[in-house]
């Protein structure tokens, strides 16, 4: 169904590094779980990108089952869409290779996030300076039209689209489909609980900061009654004078759907106790089905593997056509495997 569904083809990575927090479920997989209705949709976990850091082995492997529970819990369909482990589908690897041997090294030396994570890039290893070709040979196997991504990652999609067009120019013939961005409509940028004019991040060291999709409910309570506001107690959208005030309006409206001028309404006059009381509450509320469903299956291994292999095979198979295009054009011999 999913090779031929006619629908636009809509991809999406994430490394299992750190831990879900509000902030990835508002700003992407929810996102992800309604466009699912809409685009035939590849979910990839990035779990080659993340040893780009070096990770420990028991570590990386239950966060990994995690990641999938997560998402499998927020909704993530793996039967009408694909979601599985990178490092199951050798189609990646091969392909980065391939790309590898196109891109040039003053390129990925421009790249914001290599200089951000590499200060000495002579200490650097080089899957980190080679993580944004995997990043397009994650995209191009898959002929994917759009590639929802944050502000961060937009630079990784345009040497995506670069490498596209060169390879193409390079053998004129259309090898790979030219991606484009995807900014989604809705989705709010989620802050800092403790530092609300920075990003809520999945790696921050300050458990304080987010609140992840598995935290308890005393624990979201606890966070949210102790994030920072402002010495006022005026509930008023003003992202720049309030920063903590708008954040927590931002993760009431994702909640409950409601505008800020009617959250402005409803709790004019009223300080910022019982405003918060209330944000925890919506916040606990809405991740408990997710919570429910995510303890159930998580150590159902069985299925989660079934999960994974389903959608690994479907990968392979998938990414096949593009790999084959490409090898023709560069002149390797056709190989001739069994079965
Ligand atoms: P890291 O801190 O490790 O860079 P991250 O929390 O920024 O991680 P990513 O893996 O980079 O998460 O992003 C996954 C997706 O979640 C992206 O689409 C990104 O735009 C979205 N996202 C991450 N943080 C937020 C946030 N605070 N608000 C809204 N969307 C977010
Ligand atoms: N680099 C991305 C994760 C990522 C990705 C992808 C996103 C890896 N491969 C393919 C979209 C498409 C990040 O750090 N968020």
């Amino acid at each position: 169904m999913t090779a031929n569904s006619g629908k636009p083809v809509l991809l999406s990575g994430s490394a299992p590094s750190g831990i879900l927090t509000i902030g990835n479920y508002i700003g992407a997989v929810r996102n992800w779980v309604q466009m699912q209705q809409d685009y035939d949709c590849i979910f990839i976990l990035v779990d080659l990108h993340a040893i780009t850091v070096r990770q420990d082995p028991k570590e990386l492997l239950q966060r990994s089952y995690q990641f999938i529970a997560q998402y499998l819990a927020c909704g993530l369909d793996p039967e009408h869409h694909i979601l599985f482990a990178q490092s199951h589908v050798p189609g990646h690897s091969q392909l980065a290779w391939l790309l590898n041997c196109y891109t040039q090294m003053g390129q990925l030396s421009r790249m914001t996030q290599f200089k951000d994570k590499a200060q000495n890039a002579e200490k650097a290893n080089v899957g980190l300076f080679a993580y944004p070709t995997l990043m397009a040979a994650d995209i191009l196997l898959y002929d994917a039209d759009l590639v929802p991504v944050g502000e961060d990652q937009k630079q990784h999609l345009e040497l995506t689209r670069d490498l596209a067009q060169r390879v193409n120019n390079i053998y004129n013939a259309e090898i790979f489909k030219v991606p484009e961005p995807y900014i989604p409509k809705v989705g709010a940028r989620i802050m800092s609980l403790q530092e609300p004019t920075k990003k809520m991040s999945k790696s921050d060291k300050a458990e304080t900061n987010y609140i992840a999709l598995l935290d308890e409910p005393k624990r979201i309570k606890r966070k949210i009654m102790r994030a920072v506001t402002d010495s006022g107690e005026e509930i008023k959208w003003d992202p720049e004078g309030k920063p903590g005030v708008a954040n927590l309006m931002s993760i009431h409206s994702a909640f409950s759907g409601k505008s800020f001028a009617e959250i402005e309404r409803a709790y004019g006059g009223q300080g910022y106790g019982g405003f918060k009381g209330d944000v925890a509450e919506l916040v606990v509320e809405s991740l408990a089905p997710i919570q429910k469903r995510y303890h159930e299956i998580i150590d159902d291994k069985v299925y989660l593997n079934n999960v994974l292999r389903d959608g690994a095979e479907r990968a392979c198979v998938r990414s096949q056509p593009a790999l084959q295009r490409f090898h023709d054009a560069i002149g390797f011999i056709p190989a001739q495997l069994h079965g």
